[in-house]
């Protein structure tokens, strides 16, 4: 295998490269936004409600302002780390199973971040226009997107494409972000601080938080619009996958039919999906997943910024907090998820029952 050098903080660079790309009049619209740095060294703007990470300011901006969506588009709608990556490859199979050989599904040999890509982090990035009439490689339309429920291109919330959601319980989100971050920033720099970390996630300030409005927003906007949204839980999906996927195909207009159930195909996707199966994948084993989709109309400075593909793959575990939480910062972030989604009807659960993950007596 390559040897990946993780040891360039690539992130925190580009934030600081971004920001001088910035003309005069974003510059001054930008200073009226109130500023944080993450613990991962990049700047967040408080902007409509929610930190947004200052290398994607100008491109949400920007497509809010431009982004079309058709009444056919699926998006995938997601915070960092709450399973994204496996979001977009179950959607992703689902949804063209029968624009591919079964056998050759792109998921072999492609990253699902270069399958389905950011609107945000990927077209908009270089872009404040692009064309995207026939951007993605089967039909229709697939993406994803960061930005919370209020802040989406309002053509997304007024057309009839669907939207898939996925959230995880915020102990574990904050543990593998925490941890991704860290295993970036490598050896011979000074560690990411945990305390450091979980303090601002409780306070609400990371990367498109605060977390729980990102996912409150969703769930409500679901509960108001059950056919437009689909609200998942990467518990849920880890618990049963099957039963899952064909809630997923029968939201996308897709359904598994009764040859297709005969022929195992569900199963197949759950495996081709599965944590083991893609982390294990020479594609994401080596080499790195470009973002900011490059353009030939490229204006700004910053091109793309990479991140070694096997990051996107750690334990995949429910409930693996349990290995870095102190426990009063369990008791703390147990109280502001009582706190915050009292009387929603929205549950986490933190731990797993099946014996993969970690169960709560261990
Ligand atoms: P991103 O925001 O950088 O795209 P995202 O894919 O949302 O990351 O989340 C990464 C988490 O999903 C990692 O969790 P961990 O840190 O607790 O291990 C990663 O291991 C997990 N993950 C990646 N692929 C899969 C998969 N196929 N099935 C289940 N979990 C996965």
């Amino acid at each position: 295998m390559d040897k990946i050098d993780m040891s360039n903080p690539s992130m925190v660079s580009t934030s600081h490269d971004v920001e001088e790309s910035w003309d005069d009049e974003f510059q001054q619209l930008v200073q009226t936004f109130p500023k944080d740095k993450s613990f991962t060294g990049m700047n967040l703007y408080f902007f409509q409600g929610f930190w947004c990470p200052s290398i994607v300011l100008k491109a949400v901006i920007s497509c809010q302002k431009h982004f079309q969506a058709f009444d056919s588009d699926i998006i995938i709608a997601t915070l960092p780390k709450c399973g994204t990556t496996w979001l977009k490859a179950l959607t992703f199979s689902t949804l063209y199973r029968n624009q591919f050989a079964r056998e050759n599904n792109p998921l072999l040999t492609y990253n699902p971040h270069s399958l389905v890509r950011f609107i945000d982090y990927d077209f908009y990035f270089n872009d404040t226009c692009p064309d995207l009439e026939n951007c993605t490689l089967y039909q229709p339309r697939l993406f994803s997107i960061h930005l919370p429920y209020a802040s989406l291109p309002t053509s997304i919330k007024n057309s009839n494409c669907k939207i898939v959601y996925l959230c995880r319980n915020p102990m574990d989100t904050l543990i593998s972000f925490w941890s991704f971050f860290s295993r970036l920033r490598g050896e011979g720099f000074e560690p990411v601080s945990l305390d450091g970390a979980f303090e601002m996630f409780c306070q609400g300030i990371n990367e498109f938080g605060p977390f729980f409005d990102h996912v409150s927003g969703y769930w409500r906007a679901s509960q108001e619009k059950s056919s437009k949204i689909l609200f998942l839980q990467y518990e849920d999906l880890k618990e049963d996958i099957t039963s899952h996927l064909k809630k997923l195909a029968m939201f996308l207009g897709v359904p598994f039919t009764e040859e297709e159930e005969k022929q195992g195909v569900v199963e197949e996707i759950a495996k081709i999906c599965s944590f083991e199966n893609m982390k294990d994948l020479e594609v994401n084993k080596k080499g790195v997943q470009t973002f900011g989709y490059p353009q030939e109309t490229f204006l700004g400075k910053i091109k793309t910024y990479e991140i070694p593909r096997e990051a996107f793959f750690r334990k995949a575990k429910v409930g693996d907090w349990s290995n870095y939480l102190t426990p009063s910062m369990v008791v703390r972030l147990e109280k502001l998820i009582q706190e915050k989604l009292e009387n929603s009807g929205l549950t986490f659960k933190l731990f797993s029952k099946t014996s993969n993950d970690i169960t709560s007596t261990e």
